[in-house]
């Protein structure tokens, strides 16, 4: 579904406004400084496009953003993932594989409008998403029980919250949506009753860990990308957080028993593998946060290099 397999489109993401610690701002800067852009480069061969400063959008901000719907910075995260969208949509339009590096998770909202809008455009087809975390972000505003839109950003994609305000999100039209039975979660082990209850009734796909426990994570994949499957461009939104602490501790919320880094990485190139990935993010990197553990920002950090690596074909023979 690309055009040349040596292309990257590259949007690097400085942006905390989806949660409320600080910090994770840094992660693309973080990343970029640990060398994962001259990996990509020298070792795995690609042609990097787009800038490889990290945006802080701070013209977008605005003066005053008070809750809306019950949304934290409702302003500020509509604005900067609209101004998302449109950077993840010029690189994909071209094309290219596009990588997004955050961020906290609400600023998939503007990956995926992106590329979904991209991907029709370009080939009249609809992206399928796998979205990688503990935490299943398909709360409505009205649901939610922090405010967070990083909570929010795949009940927006899916419209299963809308809004008609330009301004607080109504800027996402139908040919960004996202379809929800191209949706697929895996990892998932803190869902909030109101989520549960939408995955339920929505019939949505979901892998978590206790499903990762029973089936083990090669069948799981398997199942995953037969339920999307496997003529279909695929967006990988990976969470570092789906990742146990004992591999990425630096990360806003943390929750025990997930994924080995090296299941983590397995995900990664095996939608490689497929050949159909247009588009990968990777959030929630906060090298603010456990500076004090043993293991701690440098193994998240070079765990999140591991899993872009692995998704844009490391692993190859
Ligand atoms: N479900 C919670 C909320 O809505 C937590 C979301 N936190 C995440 N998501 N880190 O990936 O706020
Ligand atoms: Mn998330
Ligand atoms: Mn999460
Ligand atoms: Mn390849």
């Amino acid at each position: 579904f690309l055009k040349s397999q040596e292309d990257l489109g590259v949007v690097a993401v400085g942006f905390s406004g989806g949660q409320g610690k600080s910090g994770v701002d840094e992660g693309p800067q973080v990343l970029i400084d640990s060398g994962l852009l001259t990996q990509l480069s020298d070792s795995l061969g690609y042609k990097l496009h787009g800038d490889d400063k990290v945006h802080s959008y701070a013209e977008l901000l605005p003066q005053s953003d008070e809750p809306y719907r019950g949304m934290k910075n409702p302003l500020a995260v509509s604005a900067v993932t609209r101004r998302i969208a449109e950077q993840t949509y010029e690189q994909s339009r071209e094309g290219r594989m596009t990588l997004t590096l955050g961020g906290d998770h609400s600023i998939a909202i503007g990956t995926v409008a992106g590329v979904a809008k991209a991907t029709r455009e370009r080939l009249g087809r609809e992206t399928a998403v796998i979205w990688v975390d503990a935490h299943a972000d398909i709360n409505r505003p009205e649901d939610s029980d922090s405010g967070n839109i990083h909570g929010m950003p795949v009940a927006f994609l899916t419209g299963l919250a809308t809004e008609d305000k330009e301004e607080y999100f109504g800027w996402i039209k139908d040919e960004m949506r996202l379809n929800k039975r191209k949706l697929v979660y895996i990892g998932l082990r803190d869902v909030d009753q109101a989520e549960k209850v939408i995955l339920r009734e929505h019939g949505i796909k979901a892998f978590s860990m206790f499903d990762i426990d029973r089936h083990g994570i090669g069948r799981v994949v398997e199942m995953a990308l037969a339920h999307i499957g496997s003529d279909t461009p695929i967006h990988l939104s990976f969470d570092v957080d789906a990742l146990d602490p004992q591999w990425a501790p630096s990360t806003g919320t943390p929750v025990r028993g997930g994924l080995t880094l090296r299941e983590g990485d397995f995900i990664c190139e095996s939608v490689h593998q497929t050949g159909n990935l247009v588009a990968m993010d990777l959030v929630e990197v906060n090298p603010q946060l456990a500076q004090d553990q043993l293991v701690g920002v440098q193994e998240t950090i070079r765990a999140g290099c591991s899993l872009v690596r692995c998704a844009l074909g490391e692993s190859l023979l």
